[in-house]
């Protein structure tokens, strides 16, 4: 084994507090509260330095798709490490990783795509896609398509182009961002409306939101629209049936291309390779990350439909973009391994057609709690909305902190989820058994009454 040393809780906190500067973290906070120091993981429990096991909920950060302590993966790494541990695909090489998964992901995709450039995460991807998009209208004589549409509360990863197409306000505000060129319209959270409409006209309605910046911006100003198929870190939201659709007929009456971010919902989290196959658009990119390696190594990438491969490659001459770890070795065959156990084992399937409506059925059944206003749940990806009052469907006061109320019990009592405001949320890992699933919902339902007693407790 590498050379960490055995340390005890205390030592790690401590060390962790000094040194380690953690993603998305109130450091102060943090310092007062200790991080949980996670040691290991088996199946789809994580367990902590003090051997306490959890069921993670939440597939690590919606990526350990295949479950962890998966050998053939391991197996895989390590063969590739001893066989060509690094190179790159610059300067005119390749390697047979890189070039058999590019080839692989070709297969599983809808046929216009036949092209993938890769990189190290899903936010270089969509980097990688804000240049391209450009580089695209550039190529075909229209260069005043530069404007991104994107949605409010979406997440597109943390650099800095690709926190500009997210619409998560706080980052922005902390960084002088978006960029020029980027538009945020409606996201369509039906829920979070004032539920005046039906959902299918609220769906409608949300789509059209794009039109109308669309003739704000002028037609010939913009470039693309992007959008994750159900938005993950923004409260898994789930749109209703008619957006998808609407969206599809926009793009296509304006010329626009359609960005889909596959981050999360790509290698089977719907219960479809893509979740494009599963909303049924056609889509000219789909930048992924995350489930492609079920999370065991970083590597991300962007599918490219032939319509603007094409014109890239015809009229581009060489595109100065690219990452030195673009189409890494070891965690290309990792992902072709990943790819294999996914269908191996009929694990997307599995999604779709057996743990997935499980699972759904039994978190719908956490509707009928006081503190729940809403339960939703497609493939494997589902959210409670917590509620002050049934009835009203009136929230919690901001301060009061419902959400992490409720998911610190959650934690406590032996399952991760994730609280986004007030929505609680959950993704597990695709191996989730029946028993496990019971777990996870009688879990969340024992939190949910105790964070009530305590939400009395504390009421002004
Ligand atoms: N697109 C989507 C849809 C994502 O969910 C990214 C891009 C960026 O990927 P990288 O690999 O650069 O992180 C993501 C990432 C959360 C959370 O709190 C979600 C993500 C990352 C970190 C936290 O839910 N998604």
């Amino acid at each position: 084994m590498a050379a960490i040393e055995k340390r005890s809780r205390d030592a790690w906190q401590n060390l962790d507090s000094s040194h380690h500067l953690h993603p998305f973290t109130d450091h102060k906070a943090l310092t007062e509260k200790r991080a949980r120091i996670v040691a290991r993981a088996e199946g789809v429990y994580i367990e902590d330095v003090d051997g306490k096991r959890i069921l993670d909920g939440m597939s690590g950060l919606w990526c350990v798709n295949a479950g962890y302590g998966r050998d053939e993966l391991v197996d895989a790494a390590t063969a590739q490490l001893r066989e060509l541990p690094y190179y790159n695909n610059f300067f005119q090489c390749a390697h047979p990783p890189s070039i058999e998964l590019a080839a692989t992901l070709t297969q599983l995709a809808q046929p216009q795509f036949n092209r993938v450039f890769f990189a190290g995460s899903g936010s270089e991807a969509n980097d990688t896609v804000v240049r391209m998009v450009r580089r695209y209208w550039d190529l075909q004589g229209q260069p005043g398509r530069h404007t991104i549409i994107s949605r409010k509360n979406a997440y597109h990863g943390s650099t800095v182009a690709a926190a500009s197409l997210g619409g998560m306000k706080p980052m922005h505000r902390q960084s002088g961002l978006p960029i020029p060129g980027i538009e945020h319209v409606e996201q369509p959270y039906w829920f979070g409306s004032d539920r005046s409409l039906s959902p299918e006209e609220f769906g409608v309605e949300a789509a059209r939101s794009i039109e109308r910046k669309i003739r704000e911006v002028g037609p010939e100003n913009v470039a693309a629209f992007i959008g994750e198929p159900v938005q993950g870190a923004g409260g898994v939201v789930i749109p209703p049936d008619t957006y998808w659709p609407e969206v599809q007929r926009i793009c296509d009456e304006y010329g626009i291309l359609l960005i889909s971010d596959e981050v999360i919902c790509g290698f089977g989290r719907l219960g479809s390779w893509f979740g494009a196959d599963h909303f049924g658009t056609r889509p000219d990119f789909m930048p992924f990350a995350k489930g492609v390696t079920s999370g065991y190594l970083p590597l991300g990438g962007v599918l490219v439909a032939d319509r603007v491969a094409d014109v890239l490659i015809d009229k581009g001459g060489e595109f100065f973009h690219g990452y030195t770890y673009s189409g890494h070795p070891v965690a290309a065959a990792v992902a072709i391994a990943n790819i294999e156990l996914l269908k191996r084992e009929n694990l997307i399937a599995r999604v779709r057609d057996d743990i997935g409506p499980y699972l759904a059925a039994r978190w719908q059944t956490l509707a009928d709690h006081p503190l729940v206003g809403e339960a939703r749940m497609i493939g494997l990806m589902g959210a409670i909305e917590i509620v002050a009052d049934k009835t009203t469907l009136e929230r919690f006061d901001e301060q009061r902190e419902a959400g992490v109320v409720v998911r610190d019990i959650c934690i406590e009592e032996g399952v991760i989820l994730r609280a986004v405001g007030d929505t609680i949320i959950c993704a597990p890992p695709f191996t989730l058994t029946y028993a496990e699933a019971d777990v996870l919902v009688d879990t969340a339902r024992l939190a949910l009454d105790k964070a009530r007693r305590k939400l009395e407790r504390a009421k002004p």
